[in-house]
Formats: structure tokens, sequence, C-alpha cells
């Protein structure tokens, strides 16, 4: 074990961070909303929180904004996101930082939450000189009909703990450059990076000059506050990432008002490991997966099915890596697990173990590590959980750092058993049988949104569509053609003849 490193207290590098960030002091201090560090379970800020009155004005000071903005050269709109890409770039130390100490991931993987960050602000820079739409034949002569692609509104966002800068960026940058304002509602759990990005989007914006005032609006607080977004009728538009209860209670209530809901919720993600898979690979692509972000990630691996005749050659070694894998203040050099965000996602976690023990799972690790921060600090060794069948609490999303592990002997079962869950997220198989590998991501294969091969199913990259089916909801964000969810499609039909042909050959003679 390294020796312990000596931190400057979680709240007094907090207090630098957002200072160097350009947060005004008075944003976080003095407010309603307790803000607590997972790493030491300590109390770190206290956020003044949006009141319904406020977050209304927002909303209408974005729709307001977004009558100006959408007549604005979408190429002039992505020299805005060009800013705020370069904005990031600088403020990336500082940025993924805050993210460690607030959500309590690991450095490098603060870091590259912030890469994400810029990756998709590149991204959008160059579909701000795109947003193509289609030039049909048409069945009439001297008739043209095209598609032309036209900014929607104002587009909420609400945002989970796990990921509290990056599912904005790839919202907000497509949406800035397809000509929407955009109102943030982030998780009551990581209000300050929310307010960092908000200060860094406002030098962005101060640089661009002649932005229209409300563009970007950030509401801070618990649930009622995302309900304003939800349930006003000028938000045509809302993103919403987290639970699938909560997208439950969202869902009905954006199509009760006809508006556009991007879902991004559940995962309950599982890999295939077939007999041919190179083993040493398939290792640290599910330690990464499963691992990673302490299992808080809505693409972590959840569940593995391993081939019998791979079984006894890469669970022990799983099991290992799991007692040796270092757990402990994400701050600390070599830490590759950090905490929990709070003691509900450690109780969730000893639940869905305790059930897991009761129909007689092996389950290793899984246990408190005591000794780092508060008694308010969540930290837990991951746990693998070997199970008999696929039965129990594996069949659920548990947002928590456990890989439950399957034997299976024919791929048609695994498959079957990969499919038997809510959520439709991530996947994936390992394999050199193109067979195999053909297979599952064929339309009777994997059902999720993301599938792949030698792969883990987390750290996907911006440029590809990001979201899953069934209880995941439904939801595309970020690259490939995910920007359509943000605008509106127009047919149009011109006829330059001096005829008036209808169409299907209908006749109306006056
Ligand atoms: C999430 O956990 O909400 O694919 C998003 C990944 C990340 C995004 C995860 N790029 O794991």
């Amino acid at each position: 074990m390294p020796e312990a490193q000596a931190f400057l207290s979680v709240a007094t590098e907090i207090a630098q961070l957002l200072q160097r960030l350009g947060v005004p002091g008075a944003a976080h201090t003095g407010g309603e909303l307790t803000v607590r560090s997972p790493v030491t379970g300590e109390v770190v800020a206290q956020v003044r929180q949006t009141t319904a009155a406020e977050a209304a004005a927002a909303i209408g000071q974005a729709h307001e904004a977004f009558k100006a903005w959408r007549s604005v050269p979408a190429p002039r709109r992505g020299e805005l996101v060009r800013l705020l890409g370069e904005e990031l770039r600088a403020a990336k130390a500082d940025l993924g930082r805050l993210v460690t100490l607030e959500a309590g991931k690991i450095p490098s993987e603060g870091a590259g939450e912030v890469q994400e960050m810029i990756d998709i602000c590149d991204f959008a820079v160059g579909l701000s000189r795109q947003l193509y739409g289609l030039t049909l034949a048409t069945e009439r002569a001297e008739h043209r009909m095209m598609e032309t692609w036209h900014p929607l509104g104002v587009c909420g966002v609400i945002s989970a703990f796990n990921f509290p800068v990056a599912v904005w960026s790839w919202n907000a940058a497509l949406a800035l450059v397809c000509g929407d304002s955009v109102v943030w509602k982030p998780s009551e759990k990581t209000p300050l990076t929310a307010l960092a990005v908000h200060a860094i989007a406002q030098r962005a914006l101060a640089r661009f000059g002649d932005a229209p005032e409300g563009l970007l609006g950030l509401l801070l607080g618990q649930r009622d506050i995302g309900e304003v977004l939800v349930d006003d009728h000028r938000v045509p538009i809302l993103s919403a990432t987290g639970s699938t209860a909560m997208g439950r209670q969202v869902g009905p209530k954006l199509a009760a008002r006809f508006a556009r809901a991007i879902l991004e919720l559940g995962g309950n993600n599982a890999a295939i490991v077939t007999p041919s898979a190179d083993l040493d690979l398939t290792l640290r692509a599910i330690a990464f997966s499963a691992m990673g972000t302490a299992g808080q990630r809505c693409t972590t691996l959840r569940r593995l099915f391993v081939h019998d005749s791979v079984y006894d050659a890469l669970v022990p070694k799983l099991a290992k890596v799991y007692g040796n894998v270092q757990v402990g203040d994400p701050r600390e050099a070599g830490t590759l697990v950090g905490p929990l965000i709070d003691r509900a996602a450690f109780d969730g976690m000893q639940k869905a173990l305790g059930e897991s023990r009761e129909i007689g799972a092996t389950v290793h690790g899984g246990q408190r590590v005591e000794g780092i921060g508060t008694k308010d600090a969540f930290y837990v060794r991951p746990a693998l959980v070997e199970l008999k069948s696929h039965d129990g609490p594996v069949l659920r999303e548990t947002f928590a750092p456990i890989l439950y592990v399957v034997r299976y002997s024919a791929l048609d079962d695994a498959i079957e058993w990969h499919n038997a869950v809510g959520a439709g997220l991530s996947s994936s198989i390992f394999t050199l049988n193109v067979r195999e590998a053909e297979r599952f991501l064929s339309s009777a294969g994997s059902d999720c949104g993301i599938a792949n091969v030698n792969i883990g199913p987390s750290g996907a990259e911006i440029g590809g569509a990001f979201g899953g089916e069934k209880e995941t909801g439904g939801g595309r964000e970020a690259g490939s053609d995910s920007w359509k969810a943000y605008m509106r499609r127009a047919t149009n039909t011109i006829n330059y003849s001096t005829a008036l042909p209808l169409a299907q050959g209908v006749t109306f003679e006056i």
C-alpha cells in the first residue's frame, strides 16, 4: 500500500477550484442545498437553490433567446460552441479535479469526462456546417421536394450525479448548433460542477459577444425544480438522464403535452465470454467496465455470462483482481475504485448482495472499506457474485460495483438471458469467432442500443449515437445523427411549373 498522502481539506480545495473557475462565492455558501463530497463525506458547500418563480423566469428568458438564436446562421452558432470547447480546454484540469471531488471519480476519469465535453464540442462545430436535409424525387413534373431542419425551442436537460458535466455538454453542444436554447437542471448531488460549467459557458458567451441573454439557463435544487422544466409548455424537448423510475414519471408527463423526450435511463449491461475469447484482454475489459467509476456508470458491466469451457480459467482470476484492486480516496495515487455517491447507494448494494446470498450465490467482496474520510463516506470493495442461475437481483440495475457471473454452455441460452432484463443500454461479446460475433450484433442478437465486440460495454466515444432500448428509454444523444432530435423537420414541395398537378393523380377541376 502506498503511504497516505497529505491533502488539503476537500472543502478548501473545492473553494479554491470554484474561485479559479469563476464561480462567485455567494453561489455556493449560505444557501439551502447542502453538498457533501463522497470522497470524505464532509459538507463542502451550501448552494443557493433556484425558486420555482426563478425557474419559470429562466425558461421564459430561454424561450425569448431561442427566438433570436434560431435566426443566427448555424455556422455562426457553431462559433459559440467552438469557444466553449476552447474554454473547456483551458479549464480541463480544474474542472476534472472538481468532478473528482464532487462525484468521487478517479482523476483520469474526472479529466476524461471533461475530454468528452471537449470532443462533443468539436463534433458539434463540424455539425454546424451540416444539419443537412434530403432532396427527394417527386412524382410531379417541374416540382422539387426537400426537407429542411429547423430549430425546435428550449431544450431542457436533467442530468445525473455520475456524469455531472458531460451529459449536459452532449445535449447543449448539439442543441446550441441546432438553434435551441438550453435550460439545465443538474443532480442535486452535484451542483458545484454545474456552477463551474455555467461559469465556463459564460466566458464563451462573453467572447462570442452578441448571443441573446438567457441562452443557457441553470436551475439548482431538488426534483421539484426539475419538474418545472418537465411541465412547462415552452420546453418542447427534454433530455432526462437518470433511473428508469424517474423516466416512468417524466415520460408520460412529456407525452401528455406532446413534448419530445430524450430518455437515458437505467442499464443492466451484460457481456458474454465465449470459448475463443482472448482471456487476458477480456479480464482487463471486464475490470474497467465493471469496477470503473465504482460501478456507477449507466454503461457499467453488471452481468457476465461465461462459457463452461473458460469459466475456471477466467473467474478465479477475476475474483483475485476484485480482491486486490485499490479501493480508496480517489486523490490517492493508484486508486482505481473511489467512493459510492452516498449511503443510499451503499444500502442498495448491501441489499442486492443479501438477496444474492439468500439464493445461494457465492459472493466475493462487497464489504465496506472503513477508515477513509468521515462516517458519511462510503467505500466498498467491488463485489463479484457467482450465481447458479440468471435469477434474483441480477435482473435489476443496482447502481453499485456488483458483477453477477453466470455459467452457460449454449450461446442461444446466453443471448436469451442477455436480453431477458428490462433495460437495453449496452452490451458486449468477447470472441475471436466471427460467427458468434456477427450473431451477437445481428437482429437476433443483443437487443441493446450499444453492442460491442472485444470491448466492454462502458466508455463509449462521443462519435456514435449513445442510448438504449426498452426501459433505457429509447433516446439517443451525442454523435451520428442524434442532432435530429433537437430540430424539427419540414418537408417542402415547390412547384416551378405553370400547372397544378395533384399528387396521386387526384383531379379537382373548378
Ligand atoms: C452515463 O453513465 O450516464 O459510455 C453515461 C460511457 C460514457 C457515458 C456514460 N461515455 O460509459
